[in-house]
């Protein structure tokens, strides 16, 4: 019910009456009169006035159930939203969650992340009232092999997400960092649960730096926030909201096509190292060239002495010659 009223009080910019409320829900005015006073105690600033109603003035920058399914416009991502103040990894909970059953579009979000991960082993800076750390549940009908392309849709939503909230202007690093002036604000992990032929669910495990003035030495140089780059402190829970709903408008064209050819023009225009040298650290040996796009399968397109090369995400990393982009 919380979020239903903080709903309502959004929906209007003026007040909205207990009566009015209390109707909709089918439930008694003290019942909403609970509710506000639980709100104002979490932080939200509800102004009440006699004969006119209620009518939200500020609301707390949080990411609770509440405050996300308040403001939530998706089709399906986040019909289930699990919501910790800390947890160890969203990614790991969002796995557990998926072997016992949890449905297609759970979103599970957290302030705060003790053991945040990224890939191949690297840990994911996580600390509390910071960031966006969150991870969605998919179950899609696609073949594994086509799983590693939801990362770039991911990174493209995210791209177009913070653009939109923010005015920023955003890269994206091939194939899972978004970067602003240079620097990373933003990771994606997918992980898949998969057999040969069948994919059981995928993960895909974001986390953004938003509010971060400062961060540990080993990525101090590479790292950034929309904070540091705006000098403006968002509503995480909107701009949570606004990159889901980027995503389900890529994730409809993919689905449709199997790949990125919907969306692959754009995804070029966001590349940072399109048109730049890059070093490929590749396990089977190092290479350098000059990257020059994606694939509609969502590889990196790299011109070398030999010729082109199709760069597949997977055991890889791409480097600037000259530094991290
Ligand atoms: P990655 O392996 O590409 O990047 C990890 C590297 O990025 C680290 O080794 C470090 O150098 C640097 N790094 C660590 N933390 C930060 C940070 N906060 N900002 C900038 N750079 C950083 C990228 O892996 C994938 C990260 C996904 C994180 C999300 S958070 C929600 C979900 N749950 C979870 O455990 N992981 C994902």
């Amino acid at each position: 019910m919380k979020a239903e009223i903080l709903a309502m009080l959004r929906e209007k910019k003026g007040y909205v009456s207990g009566q009015e409320m209390s109707e909709r829900l089918g439930v008694s005015r003290t019942a909403v009169w609970k509710v506000i006073h639980q709100l104002n105690r979490e932080g939200y600033e509800i102004k009440a006035v006699q004969n006119r109603g209620y009518r939200l003035t500020e609301a707390p920058d949080v990411m609770s159930e509440s405050e996300l399914q308040s403001l939530r416009k998706t089709k399906w991502v986040g019909e289930r939203i699990c919501y910790f103040d800390e947890i160890d990894s969203t990614n790991s909970r969002a796995s557990q969650l998926a072997e016992e059953g949890a449905l297609h579009g759970t979103l599970v979000v957290a302030d705060h992340q003790n053991s945040g991960r990224g890939r191949r082993g690297r840990s994911w800076s996580s600390p509390s009232q910071t960031g966006i750390f969150m991870t969605l549940l998919l179950r899609p009908d696609i073949e594994p092999a086509n799983a590693s392309m939801l990362t770039l849709l991911a990174a493209l939503a995210v791209a177009r997400g913070i653009e939109k909230n923010t005015g920023l202007t955003v890269q994206i690093k091939w194939p899972n960092d978004i970067v602003i002036n240079g620097k990373k604000v933003c990771g994606i992990l997918t992980e898949m649960n998969a057999q040969m032929d069948y994919v059981n669910h995928i993960i895909i495990g974001i986390g953004i730096n938003v509010h971060n003035t400062e961060f540990p030495d080993e990525i101090v140089q590479t790292a950034t926030s929309i904070y540091l780059e705006s000098g403006r402190h968002v509503q995480r829970a909107e701009l949570i909201e606004a990159i889901w709903e980027e995503f389900e408008a890529c994730y409809e064209g993919f689905l449709e096509t199997q790949d990125l050819s919907s969306v692959l023009k754009e995804y070029d225009q966001y590349l940072v190292n399109r048109g730049k040298r890059v070093c490929v650290l590749d396990p089977k040996g190092t290479f350098e060239g000059v990257a020059e796009g994606i694939t509609e399968r969502g590889e990196l397109l790299v011109e070398t002495a030999e010729g082109q090369r199709k760069v597949a995400s997977g055991e890889v990393s791409v480097r600037g010659v000259y530094g991290y982009v």
